[in-house]
């Protein structure tokens, strides 16, 4: 006999038990693109506690609807290995290019991340961060639906030792940065450079370049770090932001260990 209250009550439990077990975290990912999912899987198989917060209800960002609702996707040569590593199959179409599926790549990226270790809170919003000593050491979170509604609630707060902004075109995490604390972002004026118009090969290779700290203890990866840092952006070729994922966690995992 199935009891209602039991289902409730494990669902109560379960959420509270994992949502207390990852309030101090080594690095928090903000946005669950491609990029904050290879940044996550990373960092979570490197065996590190790793969070990743994403405001809407299904995992992916701008990767399901490939090009123009166009299901499928594009990578390049140097960055197959992660869809080989992470085990999304593709096939090439011409040399150099390769396509995939982009809800089998979605959906891959999501399971493998998970399963490496990385837990993802879904429905949650970051909205703002705690700075202390011109060091970001934790975000500041609510529900999506608080968000949504509009609602006059106050969030709650979570410590991470490193951020990571994979939130996309918006660079939100940084915006709020910029927008409050009193001091100058790691760009050249000091402030969000903005976005540029659409470059596929410039704007590939500058994601990784840009792919950096850019407030202490604050890294970019995606399309965030172009948008950040004042690049192009690529369209539906998405080799850029499984690199620059790999390459924030990288940077992230590093700097723990250099710490330690
Ligand atoms: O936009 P998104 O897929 O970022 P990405 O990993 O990849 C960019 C590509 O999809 C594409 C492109 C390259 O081909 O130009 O656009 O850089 O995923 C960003 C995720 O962050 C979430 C948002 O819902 C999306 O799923 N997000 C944005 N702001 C917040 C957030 C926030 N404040 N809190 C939580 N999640």
């Amino acid at each position: 006999m199935l009891n209602e209250i039991v289902i409730t009550r494990a669902i109560i439990d379960r959420y509270m038990e994992k949502l207390k077990d990852h309030l101090e975290l080594d690095a928090a990912i903000v946005g669950g693109g491609p990029a904050g999912l290879v940044a996550g899987y990373k960092l979570a198989k490197a065996g590190l506690k790793v969070a990743m917060f994403e405001r809407k209800l299904s995992i992916g960002g701008g990767m399901w609807g490939g090009g123009m609702m166009m299901n499928e996707i594009v990578v390049q040569e140097d960055a197959k290995r992660i869809l080989d590593e992470m085990e999304v199959p593709c096939r090439e179409y011409q040399s150099g290019y390769y396509t995939a599926d982009s809800v089998m790549c979605s959906s891959t990226l999501c399971s493998q991340a998970s399963k490496a270790g990385l837990t993802i809170f879904n429905l949650v919003s970051v909205e703002d961060v705690m700075v202390r000593e011109q060091r970001v050491v934790g975000l500041v979170i609510n529900w999506t639906a608080v968000e949504m509604a509009g609602l006059h609630v106050d969030p709650l707060t979570v410590r991470a030792k490193y951020v990571i902004d994979a939130t996309g075109h918006a660079a939100e995490v940084v915006r709020v940065i910029a927008r409050k604390v009193d001091a100058k972002l790691f760009t050249n004026s000091g402030e969000v450079e903005g976005e540029r118009s659409l470059w596929a090969e410039v704007a590939e290779t500058n994601t990784l370049a840009n792919t950096r700290e850019v407030f202490g203890g604050v890294f970019t990866a995606g399309m965030c770090s172009n948008a950040t840092f004042g690049s192009y952006r690529m369209g539906p070729v998405f080799g850029g932001m499984l690199l620059s994922g790999e390459k924030a966690a990288e940077q992230v995992a590093q700097r723990l260990a250099d710490e330690k």
